[in-house]
């Protein structure tokens, strides 16, 4: 209720504010609208990478990265039983030719296990030319959209240049963009023109009190004529009737017509890559410096590699905080949502072979105000959760942990 009555107020003060601005481009379509844990404690994004970012009409384009599922998945949030990956676009500028997880082909909706780790690939086709913030996302379901990182595509060429061909099982090349079009416009108008004459037939008859005072007196006889018995019974036996034969109809005119598919896919995990076990990293507090907008976490260390690591990176909701004394070429692309010098050390000397340290780290950036990361604090569900990548200083070999604290807010 009062995210509903702030929801409100949010939009009625944008409303208001389009009168006093000039009018400016929309940057953000939504993705900080859901709650601060659920961005930071459901699906962790990583290594998110598009193969270009400007390309034609026609021309594919692919995007992969990795994602971790929190094991501290938020209790309030129902389970990712069905979850489906999908690309938010303003509109059908792009269409979807491929995509996999782990490796493999899937149409439908998938059900991700926490603490599982997952890569995807995602093979789109340009539609319409112009330029768009596009992103990657999770739809869970009864929880909402998990955003990956967006990224601003742009699309070059002709709108009338798309061709969007595939042949069917019969070896018959069809057009997706008109394909069965006259079809699909024919039966919502036949069922909507049906359904509204249906609907006035009753409406001109006495309403609501008239009707009812008309029960009262024993005049139910008059409300229902026998013209109105026999539409009816010609509409209980017409309707399903017509459903039948014309059902009939297309399956002989398509016998080999494979139905939309409902299932669920089933696609494991693959084996850990993060939390994989040779660097351990424990959170044992977390505390939110409100005035300085920064995030100390006191950590646990435990590295059982061979060599030394260092701690790189931090990472939740897409905002990168970045170790300003290990800026690694391995470190991970830049995006615009990334603070090159927003993790600083207590103690930066590399964590040795074998040794156990407890030490803190600080992310420390306006992102957490400006992503709307900070609501967490005043949240029934006050804990936060990302990854943090540690570099082996020797071979540049990467180990991630998903880390996840109770958040205590410091005001001063
Ligand atoms: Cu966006």
């Amino acid at each position: 209720m009062k995210q509903l009555l702030i929801k409100c107020m949010v939009s009625l003060g944008f409303i208001l504010s389009l009168y006093t601005l000039n009018i400016q481009i929309v940057m953000a379509h939504g993705e900080k609208a859901l709650e601060p844990f659920i961005r930071m404690r459901t699906i962790q994004w990583y290594d998110v990478q598009w193969d270009k970012q400007k390309f034609n009409v026609n021309e594919e384009v692919s995007v992969s990265g990795k994602f971790h599922v929190a094991e501290d998945w938020p209790v309030s949030v129902p389970k990712p039983e069905a979850a489906f990956l999908n690309i938010s676009t303003p509109g059908p500028v792009l269409i979807r030719t491929e995509r996999y997880l782990n490796g493999k082909p899937f149409m439908n909706s998938v059900a991700l296990q926490p603490g599982g780790d997952y890569d995807f690939k995602i093979v789109l086709k340009g539609r319409l030319p112009g330029r768009y913030h596009i992103h990657p996302f999770f739809n869970l379901k009864d929880a909402g959209q998990v955003m990956g990182p967006g990224v601003w595509l742009e699309i070059t060429g002709n709108a009338s240049d798309f061709s969007n061909e595939v042949k069917t099982i019969n070896g018959e090349l069809i057009d997706m963009e008109t394909y069965g079009l006259g079809n699909g416009i024919f039966w919502h108008l036949f069922w909507g023109l049906l359904a509204t004459a249906w609907l006035l037939w009753w409406l001109r008859r006495p309403l609501f009190i008239p009707r009812y005072r008309m029960l009262q007196a024993g005049l139910e006889d008059e409300l229902v004529t026998p013209n109105d018995r026999l539409i009816a019974k010609a509409m209980l036996v017409g309707v399903p009737l017509l459903v039948l034969a014309v059902n009939a109809m297309t399956i002989r005119e398509y016998p080999n017509a494979i139905p939309l598919q409902a299932s669920l896919d089933q696609i494991l995990p693959l084996s850990a890559q993060v939390n994989a076990g040779v660097v351990d990293v424990e959170t044992l507090k977390a505390e939110y410096r409100v005035p300085e907008r920064s995030m100390e976490f006191t950590v646990k260390v435990n590295n059982r590699s061979e060599n030394p690591v260092q701690i790189g990176e931090f990472a939740t909701a897409n905002v990168h905080f970045l170790n300003k004394d290990l800026q690694a070429a391995y470190q991970g692309g830049s995006t615009s949502m990334t603070a090159f010098e927003g993790l600083s050390l207590e103690n930066a000397a590399p964590i040795q072979p074998g040794e156990q340290r407890t030490m803190t780290i600080t992310a420390r950036d306006g992102f957490w105000e400006s992503e709307k990361l900070n609501g967490l604090i005043r949240d029934a569900d006050s804990r936060i959760g990302g990854l943090l990548f540690l570099y082996d200083s020797e071979t540049a070999a990467r180990y991630i942990s998903s880390i996840t604290a109770a958040v205590i807010p410091k005001f001063n």
